[in-house]
């Protein structure tokens, strides 16, 4: 692991923006940070800093099929109709293509400013259904795509056994995904054995959803491992589905039933009374919000303003990769609240809060807790020759990068010192990219 010194005109420390400031990174860590310290001959030297963003819900491999689910269908098109379409993309992909999109997905999140990956990882068995002669195998590639790009890893192998609620028997297209729980425990014990190798991977658990546990499987689930991520209310059926079932709403729920704490993530959490938002804002958990993916599947909107009166924790995930970026994500989570609400700066909770600062620290904490890491010395420059950058300082450049500029705002990234991204690209974007070329061309072709 590399040593490296840095040095910035501004950085976003964890106590705030300090100026003229050196960082020292050795081990993987943040050995040593000086502020107002000038310059010196062993800086490699740059305008601004902060710290890169955790995306804490990603299903890598959906980046091969970003655009190929927008044309109408012959009826009722919903985030069902899409789901089948995943569902056949899903039969061609075999694990040299899964790997290669993965990598894609993963440059590209880097690129954007995304540090760490949550990878929701459901695709365990072969096209047939069969598992893998290695039943990790495809756990195995994540690692891989990980380990070549550099991104942090948090992996969060599914547990997925039903179709609906109640135990309802999986769907043949589902076969790919099904686990029992003794061959989940073997599965995360592999994952943890495929990660080592990272060195500061996660693996944590993660029962698909309400539809695809039954609650003893979801309990027993829960105790294997940390964090604990789970889709939760992302579609009114859902719900309607939930309360048939049960009498209670998803979240509702999940709140009785589960020990619903600080290390849990709930993805979306999309449909909720005050009651249940105001609940979950309390249990310490953190929401897991994917705006491009909710709004691309016509989901629904948060109910932001209650989760945070009541102190709600969140951060964001680019979900399906039909489009990765992490400023984005931030700028249309607030967007969708201002088109909801018919107001301004939903996010910022007092006056002389800057919106973009708000929505980047909430993120930040939401997504490490999420994730299941502390500090990390994971950082990202800002390019202040950009047009909707220059000149800004603090915050206001949270604000530009976020509201104002659309893509090349992102200089370099380093990874526990390593430099990954320079000038907006991957240093092994070309290589990626030819593989990604070849395997979609199969997969597609
Ligand atoms: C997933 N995606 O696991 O990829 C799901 C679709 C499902 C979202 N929920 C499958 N956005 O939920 O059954
Ligand atoms: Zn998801």
């Amino acid at each position: 692991m590399r040593s490296v010194q840095l040095w910035f005109e501004q950085a976003l420390l964890p106590h705030g923006w300090a100026r003229d400031v050196r960082i020292k990174i050795a081990k993987g860590r943040i050995a040593s940070v000086e502020t107002n310290t000038p310059r010196d001959t062993r800086d490699e030297a740059h305008a601004a800093c902060i710290p890169g963003l955790p995306n804490l819900h990603s299903h890598a491999f959906q980046r091969g099929m970003a655009g190929l689910a927008e044309t109408r269908g012959p009826t009722g098109d919903s985030f069902w109709t899409w789901r089948e379409t995943m569902y056949r993309f899903v039969e061609r992909l075999d694990p040299d293509a899964f790997e290669a999109i993965a990598a894609m997905a993963f440059a590209e999140m880097l690129e954007s400013g995304f540090t760490r990956v949550g990878e929701f990882h459901y695709l365990h068995r072969d096209p047939s259904g069969a598992p893998y002669a290695d039943p990790a195998e495809m756990a195995v590639r994540i690692a891989a795509a990980a380990d070549e790009t550099g991104i942090g890893l948090t992996l969060l192998p599914v547990f997925y056994a039903h179709s609906g609620f109640g135990g309802e028997a999986p769907k043949p297209a589902q076969r790919r995904f099904i686990h029992d729980l003794d061959s989940y425990a073997a599965l995360l014990e592999a994952s943890r054995h495929a990660v080592k190798p990272l060195g500061d991977a996660v693996v944590g658990a993660a029962p698909h959803s309400l539809r695809a546990v039954t609650a003893q499987e979801l309990a027993h689930v829960a105790t294997l491992a940390a964090p604990i991520h789970i889709h939760v209310a992302e579609q009114i059926k859902e719900v309607d589905d939930c309360i048939a079932w049960s009498g209670k709403r998803p979240v509702q729920w999940l709140l009785d039933n589960a020990p619903v704490d600080a290390r849990w993530c709930l993805v979306h959490a999309t449909h909720m009374t005050p009651e249940e938002t105001a609940a979950l804002a309390k249990s310490g958990a953190v929401a897991g919000l994917c705006p491009i993916t909710e709004a691309n599947l016509g989901d629904g909107i948060f109910p932001a303003p209650d989760f945070l009166e009541h102190g709600g924790r969140f951060g964001v995930g680019s979900d399906s990769n039909v489009l990765i970026d992490a400023a984005e994500e931030l700028r249309l989570l607030e967007y969708g609240q201002r088109l909801q609400h018919r107001a301004r700066n939903v996010f910022a909770a007092r006056e002389g809060t800057s919106t973009g600062g708000a929505l980047f620290r909430a993120a930040l904490a939401g997504g490490l807790q999420a994730l299941g890491v502390g500090e990390t010395a994971d950082l990202v420059s800002l390019d202040l020759d950009h047009p909707a950058l220059t000149g800004r300082k603090d915050d206001a450049l949270l604000d530009a990068w976020i509201f104002a500029a659309r893509a090349g705002a992102v200089d370099c990234v380093w990874r526990q010192g390593r430099k990954v991204v320079r000038h907006g690209r991957h240093r092994a974007r070309d290589e990626i990219m030819e593989r990604y070329k070849l395997a979609l061309a199969k997969v597609l072709g």
